[in-house]
C-alpha cells in the first residue's frame, strides 16, 4: 500500500493510526517514496517541546527547487506549471510550462547571485501576484537565500518594519501593481519604506504597469535587462533539512509581528503531502487557490505544495470584484478549473451579490471546493456548497495557520463526510488536544477547550526569527509539552473538530463561555444580514454580555431597526439559547479587516468597551474608514 494517495474512509483510518503509532516509520516512508534528496537524513525526528527544539529528517540534503521544478522536467517538462490569470480579462493569460519555470527560476538566481546575494542571506520579496513573485521566491530556495515576502498591500511603515526585523539585504518588487480598476504605486511605497532601511544595497524593479518611477542611481535596477544577460543555468544549492526556507510575518495581537521561521525539509514534505491529498490532485488537474502569496496559504499551497506534486496551479493578480463579481467564476470556466481554494470572507461577498453571476458560467469542472482563514458560517457553507458546488463539490474546511505551515484539520473530499461548519478530522499525522482552562485534557467527545497539538508535524515553525525566547512564550507555555494554537474548538460526537474562534474572542457571559462562531452563524441566518461580529464588553452583573456589529445586505433599504432587533436576538435565542442574546446590536457600513480578510475583532472590542485611547497595531488594516464610522455610531 502507498500511503501518500488517500482514497477511501477506511484508508484514512489506517494511514492515521500508523502516522501516530509510528510517526517516524510512517514519515520516513513518505519521504522516501517521492522526492529527491542529494543525501538521506541521519535521523527523522528528535524535539522537545519545553526548550522549544524540533528537528526532522537531520542530516538530509535537498534543494526545495530541484523537487518542485526540476525533477518533473523528464515527465512534464512542456506541461503548465503556473497558469497566470492577469487582472484584466482582456489581458491573455500566460501558461509557464514546467521547461520554462526551471529557466525562469535558474535566470533569476543567477541575477540574485550576481547581486552578491548569498546562502544564508534575507532577501524581502514585495511584489504583486504577477509571475515574478513565485519565481522570485524560488530563485531565493535555489541558492539557499531566505525569502520574505511582504503581502504587497501593506503600507511603507510595515513593510519597514519587517524589512529591519530580519535585516534583509535586498528588495525584490515591481513599479506598480494592478488592482480592479486601480492601480498602487509600489515603488513610491518601497522609496518611503527604505528611508528606515539603511542596510538594503540593492532593489530589483520588475515592470508591471509601466508607470514613470524614480530609480535611484547605485541602488535600484530593473529587473529584465539583468535576467536577460543571465544563464539560464543555476546549480541548485545544497541544504542542510533544516536550514531556513523561509521567514514570514504574521502579526501578533500585541507586539510587533512575528517573523516565523520555515525550514527545508519537513516544510517541503508535508506541504506537498498535504496538497496531494487534500485537494485530491490527479494529474492534468488545474487547480487554483486565489490566495495571495504573501500569506502562508499562498506560500505552501500555489508555490511549493502544487509545484512539488508537478501540479498545475494558477496564479491570480485580481479581485473578485472587478470587473464584476462573476470574476472567479469566469476564471473558472474560462481554465476548467478543477480544485478551488479560497476564504469565507470571498464567499460571503459573492454570496452577497445573489446567484445570477455564478449560474452565468460553466462551473461543471469544479471537483472540490476549500475553504481557509476563518470559522466558515453556516450559510456560507450552504450557498458555496450548493449554488458553486451544486451538492456535487466537496467542501473542503480547512485549519491551520503560518505557524503550522500546512493544513492540520480537514476533511478529505469522497473520503470524509462533510459537516457544516466543521473541520472534521485531524490530518494525518496529527494529535490534537482539547484542553480546559486548568490544562486539563478534555477526553472523549462532545467537548469544547482551547486547541493544542501533542506532537510535532514535519512543516511545524521552528522560531521566531531573532527572538526563540517569544517563541517559546508564545506557543509552548500556556500548557506543558503542548503547541498551543490560541483557537477554541469543539469535538462533536463522532470526532469532528469545530473551530469557535481565537481564544481571546472566547466571551464569557455570566459564566457560560460563548465562542463567537456560533453566535454569528445564528444571526447570518436572518436574510436582512451579510456579515456579523460579535465581542464582549464588561457588564456589571453578567461579568461580559454581547456586543454585535453586523451589516446589512441592503444597507440603502429603510428598515425598523429595533424590529431587526428583535428579530435577530429571536433568532439567537432559537437557535442557542436565550443565554447568547446580545446586549447591543450596532449596524454598520462594514466590519474592520486585515488585509487577508479577516475580522479584527480586536478593535471591535475596544470599541465596544468605549476603550478607543490606543487601538493597538492597525497598519495591517484593509478599510481603515470603516472603523471611524463604527466609532462615531458606537452604542
Ligand atoms: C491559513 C491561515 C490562522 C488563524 C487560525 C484560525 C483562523 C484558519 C480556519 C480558521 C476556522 C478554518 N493562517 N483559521 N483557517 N478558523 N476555520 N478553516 O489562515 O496564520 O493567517 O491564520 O486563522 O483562527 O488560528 S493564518
Amino acid at each position: 500500500m502507498s500511503n501518500y494517495h488517500i482514497k477511501h474512509l477506511e484508508e484514512y483510518y489506517q494511514v492515521y493510526r500508523k502516522s501516530i503509532r509510528e510517526p517516524e516509520n510512517f514519515w520516513e516512508e513518505v519521504a522516501e517514496e517521492h522526492f529527491m534528496w542529494r543525501k538521506k537524513w541521519d535521523n527523522v525526528l528528535s524535539w522537545d517541546f519545553s526548550k522549544p527544539e524540533i528537528k526532522w529528517f537531520e542530516g538530509a540534503e535537498l534543494n526545495i527547487t530541484e523537487n518542485c521544478i526540476d525533477r518533473h522536467l523528464a515527465t512534464r517538462g512542456d506541461k503548465t506549471a503556473i497558469l497566470f490569470e492577469p487582472n484584466s480579462p482582456d489581458e491573455p493569460s500566460e501558461h509557464i510550462t514546467y521547461n520554462q519555470l526551471h529557466k525562469r527560476v535558474n535566470k533569476f538566481a543567477n541575477v540574485l547571485k550576481q547581486q552578491g546575494i548569498k546562502k544564508g542571506d534575507r532577501v524581502c520579496i514585495y511584489v504583486p501576484m504577477i509571475p515574478e513573485l513565485a519565481i522570485s521566491v524560488l530563485a531565493c530556495a535555489r541558492i539557499g537565500a531566505i525569502h520574505s515576502v511582504v503581502f504587497a498591500g501593506f503600507s511603507s511603515t510595515a513593510l519597514a518594519t519587517r524589512i529591519n526585523d530580519s535585516d534583509c539585504k535586498m528588495v525584490i518588487t515591481a513599479d506598480g501593481s494592478y488592482r480592479g480598476a486601480k492601480t498602487i504605486d509600489l515603488k513610491g511605497i518601497v522609496d518611503d519604506a527604505l528611508e528606515q532601511c539603511p542596510d538594503v544595497k540593492t532593489v530589483l524593479v520588475a515592470k508591471r504597469i509601466h508607470s514613470d518611477i524614480k530609480m535611484k542611481e547605485g541602488r535600484d535596477q530593473w529587473l529584465q535587462p539583468l535576467l536577460d544577460a543571465a544563464p539560464d543555468e543555476c546549480k541548485a544549492e545544497i541544504m542542510d533539512a533544516e536550514d531556513p526556507l523561509f521567514i514570514l510575518y504574521t502579526s501578533g495581537s500585541t507586539g510587533k509581528p512575528k517573523g516565523m521561521v520555515h525550514t527545508t525539509a519537513g516544510y517541503m514534505v508535508y506541504t506537498a503531502y498535504t496538497f496531494k491529498n487534500v485537494f485530491q490532485y490527479r494529474e492534468n488537474d488545474v487547480y487554483w487557490c486565489t490566495a495571495d502569496i504573501g500569506w502562508i496559504t499562498g506560500h505552501s499551497y500555489i508555490v511549493y505544495g502544487p509545484l512539488a506534486n508537478g501540479a498545475t496551479t494558477v496564479m491570480f493578480e485580481g479581485v473578485p470584484s472587478y470587473p464584476d463579481f462573476g470574476r472567479f467564476w469566469q476564471i473558472v470556466e474560462k481554465h476548467n478549473v478543477n480544485q478551488f481554494y479560497t476564504a469565507p470572507t470571498a464567499i460571503r461577498a459573492l454570496a452577497k451579490q445573489g446567484v445570477e453571476l455564478v449560474e452565468k458560467y460553466d462551473l461543471s469542472s469544479l471537483k472540490v471546493l476549500g475553504s481557509v482563514g476563518e470559522p466558515i458560517n453556516e450559510e456560507a457553507w450552504h450557498w458555496y456548497n450548493d449554488v458553486v458546488g451544486k451538492n456535487k463539490s466537496p467542501i473542503v474546511d480547512s485549519w491551520w495557520q503560518t505557524e503550522t505551515g500546512g493544513i492540520m484539520i480537514t476533511p478529505i473530499p469522497f473520503v470524509t463526510p462533510t459537516k457544516p461548519t466543521y473541520a472534521t478530522l485531524p490530518f494525518i499525522g496529527i494529535q490534537p488536544a482539547l484542553l480546559d482552562e486548568s490544562g486539563e485534557e478534555l477526553k472523549g467527545n462532545q467537548v469544547e477547550g482551547r486547541l493544542c497539538i501533542k506532537f510535532p508535524w514535519p512543516s511545524i515553525a521552528r522560531t521566531i526569527w531573532g527572538n526563540h525566547e517569544r517563541y517559546k512564550e508564545t506557543y509552548f507555555s500556556a500548557y506543558e509539552n503542548k503547541y498551543f494554537t490560541g483557537d477554541g474548538a469543539m469535538r462533536d460526537e463522532v470526532g469532528y473538530y469545530r473551530i469557535t474562534g481565537r481564544v481571546d474572542d472566547v466571551i464569557i457571559v455570566s459564566g457560560h463561555n460563548l465562542g463567537t462562531a456560533p453566535i454569528e452563524d445564528a444571526i447570518n441566518e436572518h436574510p436582512a444580514v451579510a456579515e456579523s461580529a460579535i465581542v464582549g464588553f464588561p457588564h456589571d452583573i453578567k461579568g461580559s454580555a454581547l456586543y454585535g456589529y453586523i451589516t446589512l445586505t441592503n444597507p440603502g433599504e429603510s428598515r425598523d431597526h429595533n424590529n431587526l432587533r428583535k428579530e435577530i436576538n429571536q433568532l439567537i435565542s432559537d437557535r442557542i439559547g436565550p443565554i447568547a442574546k446580545l446586549d447591543k446590536i450596532q449596524f454598520t457600513q462594514g466590519l474592520p479587516k486585515t488585509r487577508s480578510g479577516k475580522i479584527m475583532r480586536r478593535i471591535l472590542r475596544k470599541i465596544a468597551s468605549k476603550d478607543t485611547s490606543n487601538l493597538g497595531d492597525t497598519s495591517t488594516l484593509l478599510n481603515p474608514e470603516v472603523v471611524q464610522d463604527i466609532m462615531d455610531n458606537a452604542l
